[in-house]
Order: C-alpha cells, then structure tokens, then sequence
C-alpha cells in the first residue's frame, strides 16, 4: 500500500465514478496471483491447461469483437489538436474525460477494482518509470503482473512524487461503438473503456510504454520506440547490440530470438534477447545511445510459432503463461494455433470456444482457422533460454544499429544502409508495411507506418521527425547506424523468396560488419546494398541469381515509391523538416542520374 497523496485522490476519485462492490491492492506476491487465477477459473474467465505439459499455464477468450488494437478508436487528447498531429485520431481533453467517465460511471457496481502499482523498466533504474492501472478484469491483472514489474516496491521507489502515470480500464459491456483508447500525454493519463484485449488495456504496453512515452521522451530528450533489442555475440564473445523497429506482426519476437544457423552457431554465434516489442533509449556518459525494454515478458504472436521458426518463443511459453484466443484441444487438454506443428488436433474448441476438428481447416481460408490470427501468448520474459544477461541492467545497452523494416513484397531490397542518421531517418519516415491482424481492418494493404511508430507516436509526428533529427545531432559520430530489412520478398506465385526466422542472422552479420568497416557494399540511389557475395549463404539452398533479385533497387519501381513518399509527406505540411524533404529531393536526383 501506498501514503502517496497524488495516488490515493485519483483512485479515490476513479472509485467514486465506477462504485465497484470491493478494493483490491495488487501486491506482487505470489499467493495473492494464485488467489487470483483461482478466482479466474472459478468464474469461467480463465482455463486451466494440463499441469504436466505446459505448467502454470491459461487458455483466455476474448469477446469476437475484441481481438485486436483498434486504431480507429483510439484518441490522442491533447489540449491543441495540431499536438496530435494529422496521424493521430484527436478529441479534446476535457470532451473525452466527460464521455468516458459517463460511459464508466457505475460501471464496476458488484465487481472488483483492483489497483496494480508497476515499473515500466527495472524497478528503480534511472531509465525507468512508474504507473498505476486501475482495471475490473482479472485477465489484465494476471498479463500485467506477466508483463510489467508489479508490486509493493514499487510504491516505496514512488514515495511521494507525483511523477507517475494513471492508468483506468473499465471492461464495461466490451461494447466496440463505445470502445475509446484514449491518452492524455499533457496529463500523464489513460483511460480504456469497453475493450478487454491486449494492446488496448494492458495500460503500460503501448498506452504507456510508446503513446505517452514517446511524448515525455521528446520533451526529457529520449526516445521511446516500437523496436526490438537483441545481442549478437561473435565467436570472440564480443556482443554488439541492435535495436529494430518492424510494425505489428511483422518480425519483431522471432527476430529478438533468432537462432542462428548451425554453421553459424558451430562457430560460436549467439543472439541474447533484451525485448521484443518496446524500446527507450537514451544519450548515455559516454555519448552512445543506450537501450533498456521497459517490459518484464513477451505478448507474441501465437500463429506461425513453432520449433523451428522460433524454439525460443515456444520454450518461453511452455510454462506460466496465459495464451489468448488460441485453440485447445479437448484431448490433452493443451492448446494448438495454425502452424505450430502438423498434429491438428481432431477434437478442439476454436478460438471462440466453438467445436472444430481438423477437417474444417481449409488453408486458403481464415475464418476456418482454429486460432484467431492474432492469437498471443503472454510470457515472463525470465522462461526465454536466451533471455540476455543485461536484461535487468538498469543503465540499459549500447546500440551499434538501428534496423527499420516491414512487410513489401516487392520494391524494398533484402537490407541496405543508410547513407547517414539524417537520410536513416528519411527511411524509418517513408517506412511502408502491408497491415496486419494485429490491428482490426483490412490485413495486406500497403500503408506508411513512420518507424512503425504509426498507431503509437503520443504526438504530432512531424515533430517526432524533428526529434530523431535532433537525437542524431547530440549523438554526432557515436550514432547508431541505421538500416532497413525487408524479409518478405515474393515470387510471381505469392511465396516467400527469402528463407527469414534464424537465417536473418547472416543479414545481421553484414549489418554488424559494416557498423565495424568489415563489409563490403555497392552504393545505389537509396542507399548501400551488400553485393550478392557479401551474404554469406553457406549450407543455403538458396541460387545467387535469387538473392542477386532481392537485393537489386529498380529505379523505375523506386521512382514511383518517391512520388507515394512525396504525397504522405504532404500531410505534415510545415511540420516536415526540412532535412527530410532535402533528403526526398536527393533521392528523386539519385533515380534520376
Ligand atoms: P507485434 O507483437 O505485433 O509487435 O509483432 P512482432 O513484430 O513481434 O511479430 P512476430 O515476430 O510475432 O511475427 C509475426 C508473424 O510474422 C509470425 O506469424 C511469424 O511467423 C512471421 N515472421 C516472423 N519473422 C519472419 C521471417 O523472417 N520470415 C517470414 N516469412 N515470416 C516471419
Ligand atoms: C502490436 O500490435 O504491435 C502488439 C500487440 O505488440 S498489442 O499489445 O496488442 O499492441
Ligand atoms: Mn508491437
């Protein structure tokens, strides 16, 4: 419990709006999220699996209509629209407030509150910060304590400051037509009304950890991004850092625990996981960027995990884990998503908790899949085998580079550097990505997604193009270098060209070289591009006329991509840097000569 003032009005206040039956205080111990899930069981909100085969684990449904971030109901509520900026949905803070709180008021009548205290980061490191989610749903509390570090020391390292981040979730009727996700950045605030899924009400995940983050990163001189952190250690047992940003169920978790090939693993190539998902760096004493994962477990993707696409993911969620929206096979008692392995279960229950059996499963068509495509397991982070050593480290890793990325099947090279940190910033700007289930709306369409920042910047991202100028100026010579990647790549027949998952390592061995001036490239208009021999493809059954394809920038496809870049720069009218719009100019010049 806590004396802290600032924290006892605001629950005081939550409490007298949703007028719940009881108050509890979320301690960190285990006896209490025993308590909990005992309690989750009991009333049908969780499912306990076979204690044997994946131990302290859950099986959670959501609602149909609730399985994904919803981008459309999400508000940035900054006192001056302009602060929102034009990719953000914007609602005036004091309008939003009257709304939520008239969809909230009463809302907890006969239900629990609970109140969870967390650390977004180690607790009490320097890079760390503190929130308070209040929330009705067990579910979110047992994520939480899974994700985030929740407890009673969390309150003696808030003592009396008021630097700390409120957090209010109402499960409501989970209505969608009065579904908000809102956050007040000038507030420190948050408040999520009517959903009960991942993104939309673990409050310290993208809420917290990106949207009003990213905003009270600006204004201290950090960043907080949509990045994964890894280590790679080479043969010497030197380990070079990366952190790279790929939108929503695009790479990110397989990417953090890539097992490298074995020619590569025989020579004693290592990847160590920092995070997966969340990003927050900044300029550390010795002038480098440094990065800590505010987070405490994964919230990965279920569908496409398997042995040998990610063996660490699987591992990671063997044990004390809580799966959402995935199958459970009703013979063993365990769960199933598409692509975990060939032995489709014969008698299931699928996402929605319907009968399904293996003779519904028609590939070509998803509404017949077991598991939602967004399904998700949430796991701690300590189950991962090659969770890094400098997972705790408060003061955070330094990052050698700086990885954009998406999904493009055609266009984007296999990888490319930058020519400096101004033209890397051009490209996390211009980044597109064909969308994904992780947000509801249409899958595979083309969008721009900034940094894959687009669903999570807390601010006018015209400035937040500035502020990564400006990062790059206090970093100087000691900036990370920046590259993009594209693993998916296809063939007039729709296939994926590049192998990706573990062999993604020999791209990082040429990204790592180059930061080193080991590697060779050619400079093209967009950037330098390995030559096809400088991707090692040893034991690949890969033709050099493929990779040759994948790593080839076509002017004319290149010039088309410049002109869409033109047009989505027209949105932040004079927000744009100009450095950007220079950087646009030398490109369409590069095409051009
Ligand atoms: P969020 O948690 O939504 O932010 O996603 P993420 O970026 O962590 O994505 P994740 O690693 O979970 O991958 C999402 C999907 O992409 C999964 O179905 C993976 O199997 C697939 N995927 C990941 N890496 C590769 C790759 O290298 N090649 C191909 N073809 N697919 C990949
Ligand atoms: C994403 O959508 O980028 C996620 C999952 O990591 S969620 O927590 O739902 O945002
Ligand atoms: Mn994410």
């Amino acid at each position: 419990m806590t004396k802290n003032q600032t924290v006892l009005s605001w629950i005081e206040e939550i409490k007298n709006l949703v007028n719940p039956s009881e108050v509890v205080f979320i301690d960190g111990s285990e006896e209490q999220a025993e308590w909990l899930r005992a309690k989750a069981v009991k009333t049908g909100e969780m499912h306990k699996l076979n204690e044997e085969k994946l131990p302290g684990c859950y099986l959670h449904r959501t609602k149909p209509n609730d399985v994904a971030r919803v981008e459309d109901r999400t508000f940035i509520c900054a006192r001056k629209e302009e602060d929102a900026g034009p990719t953000n949905h914007w609602c005036d803070p004091q309008d939003m407030y009257k709304k939520l709180y008239d969809i909230a008021r009463g809302s907890y009548a006969g239900r629990t509150m609970y109140i969870i205290p967390f650390s977004m980061g180690p607790i009490g490191s320097p890079l760390a910060k503190i929130g308070v989610e209040i929330t009705d749903s067990i579910y979110v509390v047992l994520n939480m304590l899974i994700m985030t570090r929740v407890g009673d020391k969390v309150w003696d390292v808030l003592g009396d400051s008021n630097d700390w981040v409120r957090g209010f979730h109402a499960s409501c009727d989970v209505d969608p037509e009065k579904r908000y996700i809102c956050q007040f950045p000038e507030d420190n605030t948050i408040i999520t009304v009517n959903s009960a899924y991942g993104g939309n009400v673990l409050l310290g995940k993208k809420c917290f950890a990106l949207r009003i983050a990213s905003y009270q990163g600006r204004k201290e001189g950090w960043m907080a991004e949509h990045m994964l952190i890894l280590g790679l250690e080479n043969p010497k047992g030197d380990i070079h850092y990366i952190a790279a940003a790929f939108p929503s169920a695009c790479g990110k978790t397989n990417l953090a625990m890539l097992i490298p090939p074995k020619y590569l693993a025989d020579k004693g190539y290592k990847i160590w996981t920092v995070g997966d998902d969340i990003a927050w760096m900044r300029v550390g004493a010795d002038g480098r960027l440094y990065a800590i994962n505010p987070e405490n477990g994964f919230f990965g993707v279920a569908p496409g995990t398997n042995a040998k696409s990610n063996f660490n993911a699987l591992k990671s969620a063997e044990k004390n884990t809580i799966f959402t929206n995935v199958a459970l096979n009703l013979d063993d008692n365990t769960v199933w998503w598409e692509g975990l392995n060939k032995d489709i279960p014969v008698n299931a229950l699928n996402w929605k908790g319907e009968p399904w059996t293996a003779s519904m499963f028609v590939k070509s068509d998803k509404t017949t899949y077991a598991a939602h495509p967004n399904s998700r397991f949430t796991a701690p982070a300590v189950n991962c085998p090659c969770i890094s050593e400098d997972f705790d480290k408060g003061a955070g890793v330094p990052i050698s580079a700086i990885v954009f990325g998406g999904r493009r099947a055609k266009c984007t090279p296999l990888v490319y550097q930058s020519k400096s940190w101004d033209n890397g910033v051009f490209i996390g700007s211009a980044m597109a990505s064909e969308t994904t289930a992780a947000a509801a709306g249409a899958v595979g369409v083309v969008r721009r997604d900034p940094m894959a920042m687009l669903p999570f910047c807390g601010y006018n991202m015209g400035d937040y193009f500035q502020h990564w100028l400006d990062m790059g100026k206090r970093l100087g010579d000691k900036a990370p270098k920046i590259f993009n990647v594209n693993w998916f790549r296809t063939d007039d027949e729709g296939n994926f060209v590049w192998p990706g998952f573990g062999d993604n390592m020999r791209v990082l061995n040429w990204i790592i070289a180059r930061c080193e001036g080991k590697a060779d490239a050619v400079e093209t208009p967009i950037g330098y591009v390995p030559r096809p021999e400088d991707i090692d493809l040893t034991d690949l059954d890969m033709d050099m006329d493929v990779l040759k394809d994948i790593l080839t920038v076509d002017k004319e496809v290149w010039k088309k991509e410049a002109a869409e870049i033109e047009e989505h720069y027209k949105k932040f009218g004079d927000k744009l840097p100009a450095e950007l719009r220079n950087q646009l100019e030398a490109l369409k010049t590069n095409l051009d000569a």
